[in-house]
């Protein structure tokens, strides 16, 4: 645990002087990050953007708790925390709600929280939140449809999704902003179920789907990659081609390597980025809160949208022009 430059007095400055290198642990940044847990490559790739910039040789003491996605659990990690004294907290929220109360624990306890990735509903005890407009994401891949289905002629859409974990900002946005499309071009969705941002979950959830739905859906929207890999498993087993030369079209979100490869292989047809790549930012926020400054508390990733053919060059989001980009090489290589 850091000293507090507060109770700095000059007896205790010589002090810690006179017997610097014993306490040299003293001196690091200590951070407790309650993470989702490791159902994804994009939670991985958080993860490790984590590990890589809150390192000793960066000055940090990194405590991190893999909450296997429930949510007891991280509120317990989040209470442990307190109780070790830690300078700051980061949670990515499983969930949006049920916040308010240990949130309020830790300002009380004078500990400035950081909130990455999901968002929260309930509460705006933190410092600051650092993340992607999951609506965007969803509303981005709707645009995207509407004008690839015109483009190859498709005049019905009927729609599969795989959500991804019930109650998570993640899902509730990238729902929200695809169903607001199809409602517009009056789509037909025949089922959206939670696919928990699994590769299990979405094989499963396909399989289902294949049982109930065979013959009558020509898109599938995989709310993330994983589920995306599980839901081409399923139809590669029940027979049903997919991709840019299949006869449904399928839709990721996260953009992770493995799944910019399938884009790239024309596997899957859009592939909408979200980046996890946060902690530099967080680092930005903290050095902030070290220098008595006040950060923004909304910080938003740069992120892409990817696709296999080079048909459509722009599509239009809440009013402003976004590109699509055709994956090579070497955005497969640069990928987390
Ligand atoms: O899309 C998924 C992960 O919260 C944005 O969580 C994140 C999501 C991501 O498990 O792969």
């Amino acid at each position: 645990m850091r000293k507090k430059l507060a109770v700095l007095t000059a007896m205790t400055l010589a002090l810690s002087m006179s017997c610097i290198g014993a306490s040299a642990d003293e001196d690091l940044i200590t951070i407790g990050f309650a993470q989702v847990g490791h159902e994804s490559d994009w939670r991985t790739a958080s993860t490790q953007s984590c590990q890589d910039v809150f390192t000793e040789e960066n000055g940090y003491d990194l405590q991190f708790v893999d909450c296997d996605n429930d949510s007891a659990t991280q509120l317990e990690a989040v209470r442990n925390f307190i109780e070790q004294d830690v300078d700051y907290i980061i949670i990515d929220p499983i969930v949006s709600t049920g916040w308010d109360e240990v949130l309020t624990e830790c300002e009380e306890a004078g500990i400035p929280v950081i909130i990455i990735d999901r968002t929260i509903d309930d509460s705006d005890k933190y410092a600051a939140w650092v993340g992607s407009n999951f609506t965007t994401e969803g509303l981005a891949c709707g645009e995207w449809l509407k004008v690839y289905a015109e483009a190859k002629g498709i005049e019905e859409i009927n729609a599969l999704v795989i959500e991804g974990t019930t109650g998570s900002s993640a899902a509730i946005g990238r729902t929200e902003g695809f169903q607001e499309i199809a409602d517009r071009e009056g789509w037909t969705i025949l089922d959206s179920q939670d696919g928990d941002f699994t590769q299990t979950g979405g094989q499963e959830i396909m399989e289902s789907y294949i049982k109930s739905y065979e013959g009558q859906f020509n898109v599938v929207i995989c709310q993330n990659d994983n589920e995306a890999f599980g839901a081409m498993d399923a139809m590669t087993a029940a027979g049903i081609s997919y991709g840019v030369d299949g006869d449904v079209i399928l839709v990721s979100f996260d953009a992770c390597t493995a799944g910019l490869e399938y884009v790239q292989s024309g596997d899957i047809n859009a592939d909408f980025e979200c980046n996890p790549l946060a902690a530099p930012f967080v680092e930005e926020v903290i050095q902030q809160l070290e220098a008595g400054e006040t950060p923004e508390t909304t910080i938003y990733m740069e992120e892409h949208w990817y696709v296999n053919e080079d048909i459509i060059e722009t599509i239009t989001v809440d009013g402003a022009e976004q590109s699509m980009t055709v994956v090579t090489d070497e955005i497969v290589e640069a990928q987390y």
